[in-house]
């Protein structure tokens, strides 16, 4: 039996780390695996993934079937990695050590003596087997522009950038940040810094100059990269108007590289170059970086509980390990796919499926600078068939989006290259799950619901349709924890979504600020990693993710903290307090809802104040971050020690107005009863 009402689910088989031997588990659970993973109902699937991998199991020839060789990554996990580590990655100088922990300081490392460089590893090492074969697809704003970039171009374009950084100063360790649209030259940038041992830092391009200047001042990053301008959805975004203003606030920046990215001539300030220039005036390439494999590759920023977003630290050898292996594995990925995941370079989506995985495995990728409905609704699916894409990676919210216009934008396109259709980002609601697998995939590919975090580098656990053959699910270990941080097997049961072992894709550190990863990750378990998010067991064994258990919201796939918003809203002259929730939305899976008090002297109207508002936070932040609901009270409900009751607020903004829950610890009732009030006489 299989429904896939609830979102992602998990074979139970594989939620275990060595620390919990697999009976505990087993004694909660009346299927076993084998008979779990023949399965079969009116969703499984004829075109299954086939894997393990041959790289795999020609390795481990004693290992039958899936369940077998998963245990020995947990039982054996240095040997299971360090075969994979020799295997999958080109190496300058081979490591003697496959990991090397230190629990007590959350210091982790992977293959840390062994030497390599990744864009070597992402394109010269392609570009010298097969030059001609293409790289990249670039599907441009406007359908049927579409660009092929072969692994001899790439390679070239990778040395180009390479010494244009170097020309300017850039050496191994120091940041550049990447501020551009989805398109070659950032891929080309990205690895332009791994060649010469940089260290890259993408900031989404819908970012506002406040967000991008913060993110460049916190990762001391002295370049920029940008274009003049870009188009997404017909639209022009004025990128360089934007790294300007950001540049303003940041001393540290010496040089700019813009890219003649839009048809308008470049207007150049004098801290600014012409990159494509730069790139044609180049001469030789800078020899590769020999990197250590525990050197920093990347920062990435994202949202916690608290209003400064995180630069996580991805290193070299463990993250492209952990990205090519879940490439192939999850997606089922063999020569001559067209991999078509639509992130933006700018999350960690991006960074791992669009870029690394597909390069590491010498693969065809597509990088898609438009949106779901540009020009019209079919325009994933027009993509699809103009470009022969085999594995679609996407996100919930564009699949609830696009059913609304009905099946007819799908079924008009041939999608008979298609093997398997991937979501990520945030729960997939029964009905997206179901049209995605019976109108976008004919009821004949597989839908792969994979879960992970900007913090794992790449796929944790994944589910597909029950399969008939044992097939592809997590290389790691999730378990379920109660608030003890013990492991909870029993069905029904709902806690703490960790992790137990330590696997080579995680982020190591915070940019400058490792006590608040230690903190973060591990302080709240003691022994596992803790996602941030809560999970149900069901009957049958499998993990349920039930959302975030902090203050970050999710929003249209997109981590926002409501703390970054409220500090944002609090600048705001005439505001003394505001609490900011996140509640449903049919689109959008979550919105932004805040409260907010005035102060006593406030004068202005309301609305112009929520004007003001709206338009900071779209300044600040990034329009996805302004508030779609916003509340003026008198005062917020409090708990008498002084805390705003956000549990309550989570309620009202639900619209659960009668079933507020224990409200005995509120300092002043009357709070609450006019905040239902003022909610009750919203439009
Ligand atoms: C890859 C990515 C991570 C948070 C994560 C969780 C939510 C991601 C999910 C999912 C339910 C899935 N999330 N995938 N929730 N089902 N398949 O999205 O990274 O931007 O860091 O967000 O997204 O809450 O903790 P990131």
């Amino acid at each position: 039996r299989y429904s896939p009402s609830s979102g992602l689910r998990i074979f139970s088989s594989t939620a275990i780390g060595p620390t919990f031997p697999q009976f505990l588990l087993a004694s909660a659970s009346t299927c076993t695996s084998a008979q779990r993973f023949s399965t079969t109902s009116k969703y499984s699937s004829e075109n299954i993934i086939s894997s393990p991998l041959p790289e795999i199991t020609n390795k481990f020839p004693q290992l039958k079937n899936y369940s077998q060789l998963y245990d020995f990554s947990l039982r054996e996990s240095d040997q299971f990695w360090g075969t994979l580590g020799s295997e999958l990655l080109q190496w300058n100088e081979p490591f003697t050590t496959v990991s090397r922990h230190d629990h007590k300081s959350s210091t982790f490392r992977w293959f840390h003596d062994g030497k390599l460089n990744a864009a070597v590893n992402c394109v010269d090492r392609h570009a010298a087997e097969h030059p001609d074969r293409v790289a990249l697809i670039w599907e441009r704003d406007e359908p049927g522009h579409e660009q092929r970039v072969t692994y001899r171009e790439l390679q070239e374009m990778v040395w180009r950038v390479a010494g244009v950084l170097t020309e300017s100063g850039v050496s191994a360790g120091d940041r550049v940040a990447i501020y551009l649209p989805v398109s070659p030259v950032a891929v080309a940038t990205m690895l332009g810094c791994a060649r010469i041992g940089a260290v890259h830092s993408v900031v989404f391009a819908g970012f506002s100059a406040q967000a991008l200047a913060s993110r460049i001042q916190d990762a001391g990053a002295s370049v920029l990269v940008t274009a003049n301008s870009s188009t997404r959805g017909g639209r022009l975004i004025p990128l360089q108007a934007t790294a300007r203003a950001a540049v303003a606030l940041c001393p540290g920046v010496r040089q700019v590289f813009v890219m003649p990215h839009s048809p308008q001539p470049l207007e150049l300030a004098d801290n600014e170059v012409d990159l494509e220039r730069a790139m044609s005036a180049v001469q030789t390439a800078p020899p590769p970086s020999v990197q250590g494999a525990e050197d920093p590759l990347f920062l990435l920023y994202t949202s916690g509980s608290t209003g400064k977003p995180k630069g996580l630290v991805h290193t070299t050898a463990g993250y492209l390990l952990y990205a090519a292996l879940t490439h192939r594995l999850v997606f089922d990925y063999k020569p001559g796919d067209v991999f078509g995941c639509v992130a933006d370079i700018g999350w960690i989506t991006g960074h791992s499926y669009v870029v690394y995985g597909p390069l590491l495995n010498g693969g065809t990728t597509v990088l898609f600078e438009s949106t779901p409905v540009h020009p019209d609704a079919g325009r994933y699916w027009e993509t699809v068939e103009r470009l022969r894409i085999t594995q679609f990676y996407g996100a919930p919210t564009a699949i609830r989006l696009l059913l609304r216009f009905g099946d007819d934008f799908v079924k008009k396109y041939d999608r008979s290259s298609l093997r398997v259709l991937g979501s990520v980002g945030e729960p997939i609601n029964s009905e997206a799950w179901r049209w995605y697998y019976d109108v976008v995939g004919d009821g004949r590919c597989t839908v792969v619901d994979t879960w992970w975090q900007s913090e794992t580098g790449g796929i944790m656990i994944h589910m597909t349709v029950p399969q008939r053959r044992g097939s592809g699910t997590v290389l790691c270990c999730a378990v379920l924890s109660d608030s003890q941080g013990k492991p909870v097997y029993d069905s029904g049961a709902t806690g703490a979504l960790c992790v137990s072992s330590i696997w080579p894709g995680i982020a190591r550190t915070i940019h400058g600020d490792h006590q608040r990863y230690h903190d973060t990750y591990f302080a709240p378990y003691a022994g596992l990693y803790f996602s941030g998010d809560g999970a149900r067991r069901d009957d049958e064994g499998y993990l349920h993710i039930t959302g975030r258990m902090d203050d970050v919201i999710n929003v249209s796939g997109h981590r926002l903290g409501t703390a970054e918003v409220e500090d944002v809203m609090m600048e705001h002259p005439e505001v003394s307090e505001t609490a900011v929730v996140g509640c449903p939305h049919a689109l959008k899976g979550e919105t932004i809802f805040a409260f907010l008090v005035l102060k006593e002297n406030s004068a202005s109207p309301q609305h112009k104040i929520e004007t003001e508002l709206r338009e900071s936070v779209k300044h600040n932040i990034a329009s996805y971050a302004v508030p779609e609901f916003m509340l003026i009270a008198p005062a917020l409900p409090k708990t008498r020690s002084g805390k705003i009751m956000r549990r309550l607020l989570r309620q009202i903004a639900k619209g659960n107005l009668e079933d507020l829950g224990d409200t005995s610890t509120l300092a002043d009732p009357a709070a609450v009863e006019t905040v239902l009030k003022l909610y009750r006489q919203m439009p």
